[in-house]
């Protein structure tokens, strides 16, 4: 399990105190991690940050923090979703 992996499931089983973030990829802010979330980050990129509906960029889409929000993240979260 790498780094990041490991840091998704700390904001997925809130475990960072009282304030419950939303989960690292929760992109529509329901709180659950799924293909849904994978949809939205995919309009996103597509669209270059246009209106993506219900995109929470809140839930920070760079998931890899590299500094992009592209392809690669949505890899990442989809290898977390298919790991879970
Ligand atoms: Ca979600
Ligand atoms: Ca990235």
């Amino acid at each position: 399990m790498n780094r990041i992996v490991r840091k998704l499931n700390l904001y997925h089983q809130g475990r960072e105190g009282d304030h419950v973030p939303l989960p690292y990829g929760d992109m529509n802010g329901d709180y659950v991690v799924n293909v849904l979330d994978v949809v939205l980050l995919v309009n996103y990129i597509i669209s270059a940050g246009a209106n993506a509906g219900d995109f929470h960029p809140e839930a920070n889409p760079d998931i890899n923090g590299d500094g992009s929000i592209d392809v690669i993240d949505v890899v990442q979260l989809v290898n977390y979703i298919t790991a879970n």
